[in-house]
């Protein structure tokens, strides 16, 4: 039997402290995945639905963009990606009774854990300008709304339509030709919050804003870095493919401010030697400070010039531009500099000059540690710099690999879900569908939320996601949010964003990955690209939570057909009809698509879907501008710190999807019972007359004079780097501003957010 929903709420939020754990997985993790599982769905739908995650005739797992290996063990599934499906599979539900129980008003003062808790959403429900509940409301009308409100807009520029990225190609590409038909690029995403950064460094010096390599290059790697990055929780199954490279003599680096579990040594459950011992990973422990990162990799490009022979010469008189002025601001790395801004050892650097020199195939993997600071993309240009020296681009067990979040966040930009989009993409959209679309940039999030804040955007549409919890500057955010003239989500579950409204609102319950989808034209699939751009087909297996739910394509197609009317020549009725017919039009306008409906049923040869093209990867072409792959030169960065201060980041425990939050466990960082916590240096805390269990609350400072406050945060002495400290992300929100982001790529620098700890009122 499954369980009912907590009644209570706020929870009682009262940490207990363990110290951290050195391993991941393992049998606690397969225990914990069962009673997580069978809490939300029960036992028999358990057995069901985890059985056929990320098999060939299955669904996509909707943890993360990690790829699935060739070879899948029946249960390829892990801890976390089980708790994601038990999520959306859990048997609790949101009616239209649930809403008449409890006022808006009531919901917005729980916690984003408890309202998750309740439940599928089952019905469109609406909130009238003026009302203190959500009523039911038909779907006709629901989408009547929407046509009115973006009538009266003065522009279509007025209205953003927000994506998160666990979308399906197939609604992405509509989603994206219904706002461009309309008239605006107001296509904000997720990704503008997470791995932007590394799109903008990576289009512009190798050609193409994704990784270069494929699982099997991890396998024949000599050497892999893994910077900022907490697979052992966020990707738990690159754990396997790391413990393989291993086994196949490779080392590993492990660069980060917190000693990670799962990178320390992992314990493959789905080996017998595995569950008992598992696998020591990290070769060598670079404890970072936050922020250092820049600055470690261009000391190493130094020392790499320095050493006779070990630049590869061809490659870079062959394949790139801008050597000299790159070798110059690298001949002028300064140790002293470095070693403050890294807060390493002369020792740890020399260690890491030495496995680096000794590869002939490293790898360098990130995410948020990376992407998500001031000077990100100078940054992931160094670790480029980093590559190209070495020849470690295009070739086997070598490249770059931005390890990407929401299991389809990679495909909805290939789809063209992107404020800034080609204008070859546009050019292609133009042939193919007959109309001028748009050819001014759009906002990305950060901009969206100042036009609604500035009452320059009235109309506020999310593909999934929750938008009002995972930006940044919570109170700033909401109060933008709160201006809009309509709020529409397409959501499985309920958020914050849907309490936190624009005077009219709407909540339109869709179907989840795991289940059922039939259309006139029968049972459909959809598809997903993950991290490595491989591309294959997702099939839901199981009944819909409710009989009310529509599909996303199906929204766009009817809410395309509602709003454009008479001025759209596009077959909006064939597409949600059958998805083979959008297939074939992505085929016509995405390159790399071609004869898509073929591939990725199988039926042109191998099953289970396709890589799409990587000139770089695949012929070592660069299609940057200079027609090479491009050194850069920036200037070092990295965060100052004011005395007595801090620098916060903000990262996800054990127990979270972004901000959905399965429990109050972090059980790799020994954290139970509770997430206001606050990890600092024992040191740090030693200066600060911070005690081990003091409460804190936690105040940001920026240079715009603004007061944020976090309150009411419990110290936790942890190894982490000196002058760092990590708290959980979405409760700090509130403390990134909205302005701090990243120079180029405009994502929110919420890993490196400068506070003072302050005693909380209540200590
Ligand atoms: N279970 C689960 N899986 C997820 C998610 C989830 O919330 N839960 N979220 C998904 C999404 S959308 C994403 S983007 C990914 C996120 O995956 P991660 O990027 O692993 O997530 P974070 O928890 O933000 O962890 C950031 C890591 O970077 C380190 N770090 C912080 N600052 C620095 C720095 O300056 N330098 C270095 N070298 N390291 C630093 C932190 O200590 C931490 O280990 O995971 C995806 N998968
Ligand atoms: N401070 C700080 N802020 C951050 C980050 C950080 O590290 N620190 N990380 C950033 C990152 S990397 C990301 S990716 C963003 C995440 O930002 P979002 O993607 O906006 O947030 P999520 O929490 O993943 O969205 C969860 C909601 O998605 C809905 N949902 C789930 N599955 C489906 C589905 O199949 N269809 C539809 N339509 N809806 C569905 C559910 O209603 C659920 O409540 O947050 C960013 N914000
Ligand atoms: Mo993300």
């Amino acid at each position: 039997m499954a369980s009912k929903p907590p009644k209570s709420d706020p929870v009682q939020d009262a940490p207990q402290v363990a110290g951290p754990q050195h391993a991941a997985a393992g049998l606690p993790a397969v225990g914990h995945t069962l009673r997580v599982a069978q809490r939300q769905m029960g036992v028999r739908r358990t057995a069901l639905t985890l059985l056929s995650v990320n098999q060939k005739d299955g669904f996509d797992c909707p943890g993360c963009a990690w790829p699935e290996p060739e070879h899948r063990h029946r249960a390829e599934f892990c801890e976390n990606g089980a708790k994601a499906v038990a999520e959306e599979a859990t048997l609790r539900r949101v009616t239209p009774e649930f809403f008449a129980a409890h006022p808006v008003a009531d919901l917005a003062g729980r916690s984003g854990y408890w309202l998750g808790q309740q439940g599928r959403l089952t019905h469109p429900m609406y909130l009238p300008e003026g009302g203190t509940h959500y009523e039911p409301v038909t779907w006709e009308r629901a989408f009547d709304i929407i046509g009115e409100e973006i009538a009266a807009l003065g522009s279509p520029d007025e209205a953003v339509f927000y994506t998160s990225g666990r979308t399906s190609n197939e609604a992405a590409f509509l989603y994206q030709l219904f706002a461009r038909e309309l008239g605006t690029n107001n296509l904000p995403d997720c990704s503008n919050m997470c791995h932007e950064s590394s799109g903008s460094a990576l289009s512009e010096t190798i050609g193409i804003g994704k990784g270069s390599v494929l699982l099997e290059d991890l396998y024949k790697a000599d050497l892999i870095i893994v910077a900022g990055q907490n697979p052992g929780t966020n990707h738990p199954r690159m754990l396997s493919a790391l413990e393989r490279a291993k086994a196949n003599g490779a080392r590993i680096i492990s660069v980060n401010p917190l000693p990670e579990a799962g990178l320390e040594r992992f314990k493959n459950p789905q080996t017998p030697q595995g569950m008992l011992r598992g696998a020591a990973l990290t070769d060598l422990f670079l404890q970072i400070r936050i922020g250092g990162d820049q600055a470690l990799f261009r000391l190493l490009n130094k020392l790499v010039l320095e050493r006779e022979g070990a630049v590869d010469e061809a490659f870079v008189r062959e394949h790139t531009h801008g050597f000299e002025e790159f070798a110059e601001a690298a001949r002028a790395a300064d140790w002293d500099e470095t070693l403050t801004a890294t807060g390493l050892t002369r020792e740890d650097i020399d260690k890491a000059l030495a496995l680096v020199l000794a590869s002939e195939r490293t790898i360098v993997c990130w995410a948020m540690g990376l992407t998500q600071h001031k000077h990100s993309v100078p940054t992931i240009r160094e670790i480029v710099n980093f590559l190209l020296l070495r020849g470690n681009i295009g070739r086997p067990g070598a490249g770059v690999c931005p390890v990407r979040g929401h299991s389809n966040v990679q495909g909805d930009r290939t789809m063209g879900i992107f404020e800034r989009p080609a204008p070859a993409f546009l050019d292609a959209l133009e042939r193919e569908f007959g109309f001028a679309p748009p050819r001014e940039h759009g906002y990305d999030v950060v901009r969206a939320i100042r036009a609604l804040r500035d009452g320059e955007a009235k109309v506020f549409f999310a593909m999934g996601g929750n938008f009002v919890s995972a930006s940044p500057d919570t109170q700033v955010t909401e109060a933008a949010v709160r201006r809009a003239r309509l709020t529409v989500h397409v959501s499985t579950k309920l958020n914050r964003s849907h309490v936190v409204t624009g005077a009219r609102a709407l909540i339109l319950p869709t179907l989840g990955r795991t289940e059922r989808d039939v259309q006139g034209s029968g049972e459909q699939f959809v598809t997903v690209e993950d991290s490595m751009g491989m591309v294959h087909a997702s099939r839901g297996r199981l009944e819909p939570a409710s009989g009310h739910l529509l599909s996303e394509p199906a929204i766009v197609c009817r809410l395309a057909r509602r709003v454009l009317g008479e001025n759209s020549r596009t077959p909006w009725e064939e597409f949600e009809k059958d998805y083979a017919t959008i297939r074939d039009r992505i085929a016509r306008v995405i390159p790399g698509f071609e004869d898509f409906n073929a591939r990725v049923t199988g039926s042109a040869g191998r099953p289970g879907g396709f890589a799409l093209p990587h000139a770089p990867r695949d012929e070592r072409r660069f299609p940057t501008a200079t027609g090479k792959a491009n050194f850069t030169a920036a200037p070092v960065e990295y965060p100052e710190l004011p005395e007595g201060r801090l620098l916060l980041q903000t990262l996800r425990s054990h127990d979270q999807y972004n901000t959905t939050i399965y429990g109050l466990d972090d059980r790799y960082r020994g954290i139970r019972g509770g997430r206001r916590v606050v990890l600092v240096n024992p040191e740090d805390a030693r200066a600060l007359k911070l005690a081990d269990g003091a409460y804190v609350d936690l105040v940001g400072e920026w240079k715009d004079g603004v007061e944020r406050r976090a309150p009411g945060f419990r110290v936790v002495h942890y190894p982490t780097a000196r002058g760092c400290a990590a708290a959980y992300y979405p409760e700090t929100n509130v403390l990134v501003p909205l302005d701090a982001t990243a120079d180029t790529s405009n994502t929110p620098a919420s890993k490196s957010v400068v506070v003072r700890l302050e005693q909380s009122a209540t200590d």
